[in-house]
């Protein structure tokens, strides 16, 4: 069997995610190689980041058992409690480890109460910050699509208010820049083991006293390249779906400048692109067309705190913060994580949603597929894919947030037992 492998030129790759027809993206090209174990540095994180990521290591187990493909998985401890009992927030090498020596990267969540670095940051960031700065991960690409069964939480009662059928966008945020920038910069820095290089602005005219800030800015180069990622994925789209597709930019372009050169950028792209119809929005009406009219929406491109605000809105859509799973791409690295973050008040207590982290699970399993050529891993994603779908069309085991009382291991062990049947019925006789 020929498997490739990626080697480094300047070609852009487009790969269609099944279920949600996200992208996936990079600057190389396919060459044969042998096969190998596929690399995973796990990095499960904080609180309920570590039950779920639990189910994931289930998961993979399951899939390596029963189909052709293996994983060399490393697990790093990080985050904010790691902080708190070692003083570091991740042990040292391990950003150069995620870096060179992973096909992917697994993250389940970071940060903790009280764990803070001296300067104040938020202890852990260096692991989801410094990897989304330090490797350009620069496309945190958010599916929003809801499964059929899934209920939705409104005034504390589980029922279904959106259509399956009308609830399929991709949201992309951009990931390296805007008003997170100073932060990714400087977490980008510790993990690198860089000096911090503090940007000093001394006034604030017409302000007095205690004044903290952050800037947000926007580089044209870092507005190019989300909005042609996202022009890119809506062409795929329409060629797999073979309904048209729209790209809705959203940002605040009446009041910031940042915002007002992303817009500019939107516009000079969207007009290479006949073809594909463009939108354009502010942040505050778009929350209120994002839950009352979702079925107009297809691919929307975001700046980076707006995407971030915007998507656990969207998510309510489909099932809430438990089903959101999301992908953080590059040119060369990609990293894998639910949206969703700690949860310290459920932590501990074996009753969060794992569907986003097994979500997430499914998408690296689509991107390995595509990036390195390998069939028998794109079946395992439609498997797991499958999996999930099943479970809710059988009426399986739910935990709170979708009405139920299960726990996070019964809906983990639940799911894995229908992989496992049918990895069986697939690869018995392959
Ligand atoms: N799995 C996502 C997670 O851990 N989120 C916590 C967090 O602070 N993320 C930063 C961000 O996405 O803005």
């Amino acid at each position: 069997m020929t498997v490739y492998q990626v080697s480094h030129v300047s070609v852009w790759i487009i790969g269609f995610g099944r279920r949600t027809g996200w992208v996936v993206l990079m600057n190389d090209e396919l060459v044969p190689h042998s096969m190998a174990a596929y690399r995973l540095s796990v990095l499960p994180g904080d609180g309920t980041g570590r039950e779920v990521m639990a189910e994931a290591l289930r998961i993979l187990a399951v899939f390596e058992e029963n189909s052709p493909i293996s994983f060399e998985i490393t697990e790093i401890p990080c985050g904010g409690q790691y902080y708190l009992e070692t003083g570091e927030e991740w042990p040292e090498g391990s950003f150069e480890h995620c870096r060179d020596n992973s096909d992917a990267i697994l993250l389940g969540a970071i940060g903790w109460p009280g764990a803070r670095l001296p300067n104040g940051d938020m202890a852990g960031g260096q692991t989801i910050l410094g990897l989304r700065s330090g490797l350009e991960l620069f496309a945190n690409v958010r599916p929003v699509k809801l499964y059929k069964g899934v209920p939705h939480k409104v005034h504390g009662i589980h029922k279904q208010v959106w259509e399956p059928d009308l609830v399929d966008m991709v949201m992309i945020r951009e990931n390296t820049e805007g008003l997170y920038h100073s932060l990714l910069r400087r977490m980008e820095q510790r993990a690198k083991g860089q000096k911090d290089e503090p940007i000093v602005i001394d006034e604030f005219p017409g302000l007095e006293g205690e004044v903290a800030w952050d800037p947000r800015p926007i580089s044209r180069k870092g507005s190019e390249r989300i909005v042609k990622f996202a022009f890119d994925l809506a062409h795929h789209r329409q060629k797999k779906l073979g309904t048209p597709q729209s790209v809705t930019c959203v940002d605040k372009s009446n009041v910031s400048r940042g915002c007002q050169l992303f817009r500019k950028v939107f516009r000079e792209i969207a007009s290479e692109h006949e073809g594909v119809e463009t939108k354009e929005a502010y942040i505050d009406a778009f929350t209120m067309w994002l839950v009352r009219d979702p079925e107009d929406l297809d691919v929307v491109v975001l700046p980076n705190m707006f995407g971030d605000i915007a998507t656990d809105l969207a998510s309510v859509l489909q099932g809430g913060m438990g089903m959101a799973a999301s992908a953080n791409l590059g040119p060369n690295h990609m990293l894998f994580e639910p949206v969703h973050g700690s949860s310290p008040k459920y932590a501990g207590k074996n009753v969060v949603n794992p569907i986003a982290m097994l979500q997430s699970v499914q998408m690296m399993f689509e991107a390995i597929a595509y990036r390195k050529n390998d069939s028998n891993l794109d079946c395992c994603a439609d498997i797991l894919q499958n999996a999930i779908q099943e479970h809710f069309d059988e009426g399986g085991c739910v935990t709170y947030d979708l009405g139920g009382d299960a726990s996070t291991s019964d809906v983990g062990e639940a799911i894995a037992e229908r992989c496992e049947i049918m990895l069986r019925e697939q690869f018995a006789t392959a």
